[in-house]
């Protein structure tokens, strides 16, 4: 069913699976229009036959810089306000340690999770400070916390994350611009660990297997608490981990 339009616009970037795509859901239940970008946009194909005009389906390469521009300057009007924006496309590749990585893994989580956040955030920012009222949602990870055997990049790509929430907020200051870093902690049911397996979905299924992970939907009832928050309050980051997650003791090194 269709809601009415409550009045608020969100862009949702890696909108194609996993959050992106629950977020969008959610929001679009919640009567937002929503712009759902990604590269693999005959995965929206659902959202549009249920939401139909509600929903503006983009194909998006937060990479480049050209496609982010496109997608900027072709929206159509009724999804031009942007009030919230989710930068939530993002990857890991790999868990070898550095010396062992390929640094192609790393050069593509550097230019989407780093370079694509900051170009979308740098594209759409200023229509929001001109209209003196929107959002940022930033999807980092506790990976940008707390270190781990073989985060190495993805780790520093998310705590870039983190940081540059920050210092919008700092940026922002005055401008009714708000910013939220969401940070969560293992999350099953979506393609990330695949992904960073390059493919090898035992190797990710074992990964959440007898763990009751975070699920996709428990981020978009964060995004969608954050979003309907009064204009006068800011998390400027928030840290989620399942239960089943928790801390091991620092490494030792011990001689033979
Ligand atoms: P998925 O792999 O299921 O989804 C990732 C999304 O990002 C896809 O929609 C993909 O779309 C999109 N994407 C990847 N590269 C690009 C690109 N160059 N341009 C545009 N879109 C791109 O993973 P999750 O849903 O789990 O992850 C979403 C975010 O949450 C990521 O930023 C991830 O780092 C973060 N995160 C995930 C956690 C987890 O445990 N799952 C925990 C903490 C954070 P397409 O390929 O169609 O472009
Ligand atoms: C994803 C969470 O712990 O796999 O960002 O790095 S973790």
């Amino acid at each position: 069913m269709v809601n009415e339009f409550c009045g608020k616009t969100a862009l949702v970037t890696g909108a194609s699976s996993g959050f992106g795509y629950a977020i969008c859901a959610r929001l679009l239940k919640e009567g937002y229009r929503v712009i759902a970008a990604a590269r693999r946009t005959d995965r929206l194909e659902p959202l549009q036959r249920e939401y139909g005009a509600m929903v503006f389906v983009a194909e998006l390469d937060v990479r480049v810089a050209e496609s982010v521009l496109q997608l900027h300057d072709s929206l159509p009007e009724a999804f031009c306000a942007i009030d919230v924006l989710v930068n939530n496309a993002g990857l890991a590749l790999g868990l070898e340690p550095a010396f062992k990585a390929d640094f192609n893994d790393w050069q593509t989580m550097i230019d989407t999770n780093v370079t694509g956040l900051a170009r979308v955030t740098h594209c759409f920012l200023p229509d929001m400070v001109k209209r003196g009222r929107g959002l940022v949602i930033n999807m980092g990870s506790i990976a940008g916390t707390y270190p781990y055997p073989g985060g190495n990049v993805y780790g520093a790509t998310k705590a870039f994350v983190a940081q540059f929430s920050l210092n919008l907020r700092a940026d922002l200051a005055g401008t009714g611009v708000r910013v939220t870093d969401i940070q969560p902690g293992l999350c099953g049911g979506t393609e990330f660990s695949s992904v960073r397996f390059h493919g090898d979905t035992d190797r990710a299924a074992s990964l959440y297997a007898g763990v009751d992970a975070i699920t996709s939907e428990d981020i978009a009832e964060t995004v969608s608490w954050i979003a309907g928050l009064p204009p006068h309050f800011n998390v400027n980051a928030i840290e989620i981990m399942p239960t089943a997650q928790s801390f091991s003791p620092l490494h030792v090194s011990r001689k033979a």
